[in-house]
């Protein structure tokens, strides 16, 4: 195969980038661990073998063969590779690169939200990055389907990653989804380096992979062997070569990249030296170039990786199989320790010899190359990729009415009131309801979808009717897709629903179209998918994700399906305001807010109204409820929306002596308010605190504290200022379905002792009043706790319940 002249040239020149690549990932590392100052005086680390397996490919697509709307996402561990690339390409600073790892210096691992050369996608947590490519295909793929983004080329979405990463389930839940939904224009490029972590991974599982991916309608291209192996295996001898090749364990081969050419010929000469053709096809190479050969793998040989990303002529999902070698071009070479390893001053001073780079110019960018900077230069400039200048884009906010219409029933549950909610929207032909886009992972209909999937429909690439329809067979549900329907149904896998919500939740910045995505699942199973949501919220992805039925609440379900952490998780989660409602009015007010929020990016400002930093948006987590309350008949004040969406409003304001205070959230209110009827008649001042969010509580009162620290004295929370005029001697009880230290920090706002009520114990079946009877969240164990920390005489109704 010879290459056309214009490829020949341009290989000339990706030679030269590739060793700058390679060296500049290698130095990048090296300063951060040696040179820059330290005052930690431990090693900050970095992955030179793990860096140096993918500097062939990277160079390959980012200097060849990516167009701005190709998106990828980059093996953790191949950062400085791509921190390199950006630095040659003009998008990325010198300082950034010298404080590599450092604070505010290029991150470790890629990072949308805290490098600044143009990351389409973190990574980090294995396997998500690579996901999160497929389902960004889906994203791109809905968005196109309901007739927006036209005007711009279509993307492909390609991760980079490692063999090992192929471990991770995430990937291959994934990929079942993918088939499912007629997944396209998405390229997986395996660096397979045979190494893991710890390890040199098992024999021969590429063919595994191969059927595997062969089987979900994946294309599968091997890159074995590089131009030089293929040249060699035409010479005489070179068919014993290559079945040597094919034979050789994964372990032997990685020691003998590591030993060296020597190494290799007498292995070689041993195992197949004949006297014949081959040991001639030995003989007639050097040390050096033997070596050479043997390295010269498919994924380190850019004429075949370029020639294979070329081949491609359909835009089916495509796997690519690269053979690598970790620490490839390093010292390390092969090495099975190499992963962390980091070379040694005295190698790095070889490793300079050998890239021709002289002290005290390793920054620079045309150092050591031997092809003139001009046309070094003029290659960069006519580098597809980095052409159309910003790829990050824009999409306009979509306005929101703060009054969401809703008809609310005397009874009714959180989770009933979100349904009817979101019918409502989809009654109407608004920008709004055009741009919400819900999915779940096979809850929608038990977590209250169904009226929105039966006005909306459900998403296809191809239209689908529903059979119980067109035999007239009588069903509550809808279940027509087509291409425009607004409803992307998952498989059960949790962690597919959060990599959905965050391509969904990320459309604005990739496809320039905002999507403002909603996903339900039960409660419990947050934790299923928690570091894919931890991973949504890193990359700064919107979304809502409304989480029903929720605590021991769902009481018959029985425990395994309660959740007793999850509020934690909500305060807990960065980029995540968490909400427990418990009246619907309440629902509707924080509804509205979060459709907005999820739309806000206003840099990292912090209000002083609240203390929150509401206008830098994020994403919202409800934790909605099936049980039906009586619903509180009000007017829905400007004053009580603040309230609500700031996290807590009195709903019986405390007097100058109050002795008692109940503060509880979501669906035990029926519990507080009926506590606080029956202790009203022994405790003549109690105050009865809604709190409709100890997330942004918790977050305001924080933020309050710090702006005082640094000198703002006037700064107060919402919490500070609702408990303002409670006496010293107040207790406080709080309540709520879920681990009671969700609330119990609230005595540390203004000194008063606090009872913390909530779950701790999973398990058991029975009725709603069964279990809040046993877990003590019902009114007697809050009369109980009132009782034992607020002063006064014996509440009489102890007991009654
Ligand atoms: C979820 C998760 N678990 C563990 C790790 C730690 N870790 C980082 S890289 C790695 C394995 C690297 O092997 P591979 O994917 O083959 O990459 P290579 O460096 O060989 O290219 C591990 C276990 C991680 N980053 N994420
Ligand atoms: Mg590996």
């Amino acid at each position: 195969m010879t290459p056309p002249p214009s490829l020949t040239r341009d290989l000339a020149i990706l030679t030269e980038l590739e060793r700058k690549v390679l060296w500049l990932a290698s130095w990048t590392i090296h300063h951060a661990n040696h040179v820059r100052e330290n005052s930690d005086g431990v090693k900050v680390g970095g992955h030179q073998a793990s860096s140096a397996s993918l500097a062939t490919i990277m160079t390959a697509l980012y200097f060849h063969t990516l167009r701005p709307a190709d998106r990828v996402a980059v093996k953790p561990h191949a950062a400085p590779n791509f921190h390199a690339i950006q630095y040659l390409l003009g998008r990325q600073s010198r300082d950034k690169l010298e404080n590599f790892r450092g604070y505010k210096g290029a991150q470790s691992y890629p990072s949308r939200t805290k490098d600044t050369d143009d990351v389409d996608f973190s990574t980090g947590s294995v396997g998500l990055g690579v996901a999160q490519t497929l389902f960004s295909s889906l994203a791109q793929d809905y968005v196109r389907a309901h007739g927006w983004a036209l005007d711009r080329p279509e993307g492909r979405m390609i991760a980079l990653l490692g063999d090992a990463e192929l471990d991770e389930g995430n990937i291959f839940e994934a990929m079942l989804e993918g088939w499912k939904q007629g997944l396209r224009n998405c390229w997986w490029i395996v660096d397979y380096n045979r190494q893991s972590l710890d390890a040199v991974v098992r024999e021969g599982l590429w063919q595994r992979y191969e059927n595997l991916f062969r089987n979900f309608g994946w294309d599968v291209v091997v890159l074995k062997y590089g131009s030089l192996q293929q040249a060699a295996f035409g010479e005489p001898g070179g068919d014993v070569l290559r079945q040597w090749i094919d034979r050789c364990p994964n372990q032997l081969y990685s020691a003998l990249v590591f030993q060296g050419g020597a190494a290799w010929r007498k292995r070689l000469l041993d195992e197949i030296g004949d006297q014949g053709p081959v040991t001639q096809l030995i003989e007639r190479r050097s040390d050096d170039e033997l070596a050479r050969l043997m390295n010269n793998l498919g994924g380190h040989d850019l004429a075949s990786i370029i020639a294979a990303f070329n081949g491609i002529d359909h835009d089916r999902p495509v796997c690519f199989i690269a053979y690598t070698i970790k620490g490839y071009g390093l010292p390390f070479a092969g090495h099975k320790d190499n992963h962390a390893g980091l070379m040694t001053p005295a190698q790095m001073e070889a490793f300079r010899g050998a890239m021709n780079i002289r002290p005290d110019h390793e920054w620079e960018r045309f150092e050591g190359l031997t092809l003139p900077e001009a046309d070094i230069q003029g290659f960069l400039d006519r580098v597809p990729f980095a052409r159309a200048g910003e790829r990050r884009l824009q999409a306009a906010r979509i306005p929101v009415p703060e009054n969401l219409a809703i008809t609310i029933q005397p009874q009714m549950s959180t989770q009933t009131g979100f349904g009817s909610l979101l019918n409502e929207i989809a009654r109407e032909q608004t920008p709004l309801a055009a741009r919400i886009v819900t999915t779940s992972p096979d809850v929608t209909v038990s977590t209250n979808l169904g009226p929105w999937v039966n006005r909306r429909g459900l998403f296809a690439r191809e239209s689908l009717a529903d059979t119980f329809k067109s035999e007239r067979i009588p069903s509550t549900f809808n279940w027509d897709f087509s291409p425009k329907g607004q409803h992307i149904e998952l498989g059960i896998a949790e962690m597919n629903l959060f990599g959905a919500l965050s391509a969904l939740g990320l459309s604005h910045a990739i496809n320039g179209e905002r999507l403002l995505p909603i996903g339900t699942l039960y409660d419990p199973f947050i934790a299923r998918g928690l570091d894919a949501l931890n991973y949504a919220c890193y990359q700064d992805a919107r979304f809502i994700l409304v989480a029903t039925p929720s605590g021991i609440t769902l009481a018959p379900e029985g425990g395994a399906h309660q959740s007793i952490a999850e509020p934690l998780i909500g305060m807990a989660q960065d980029g995540l305001a968490a909400f427990e409602p418990a009246f619907v009015d309440e629902l509707a007010v924080i509804l509205s807010f979060a459709l907005d929020y999820i739309q806000r990016a206003g840099g990292d400002e912090t209000s002083e109204r609240n203390w929150l930093r509401d206008e830098t948006g994020g994403s919202i987590y409800l934790r909605l409820s099936t049980r039906p309350i009586d619903q509180i008949k009000r007017a829905m004040t400007a004053e009580l929306r603040h309230a609500i969406v700031d996290g807590a409003y009195w709903l019986r304001q405390p007097g100058p002596n109050c002795q008692v205070v109940v503060a509880y959230s979501g669906a035990v209110a029926p519990e507080a308010i009926q506590a606080i009827g029956l202790m009203a008649e022994d405790r003549r001042d109690v105050g009865l605190l809604a709190i409709t969010s100890s997330d942004r509580l918790n977050a305001g009162w924080t933020a309050a504290c710090r702006a005082r620290e640094r000198g703002l004295v006037h700064a107060r929370s919402h919490i500070e200022r609702l408990f303002a005029g409670l006496p010293r001697h107040c207790g406080i009880v709080s309540v709520i379905d879920a681990h009671p230290a969700t609330l119990a920090w609230l005595g540390a706002v203004g000194g008063h002792r606090v009872r913390p009520l909530g779950v701790e114990h999973f398990g058991q079946t029975g009725t709603v009043a069964d279990l809040y009877r046993h877990y003590g969240i019902d009114a007697n164990a809050i009369i109980a706790a009132a009782q034992a920390i607020a002063p006064g005489r014996p509440i009489r109704y102890l007991g009654a319940a």
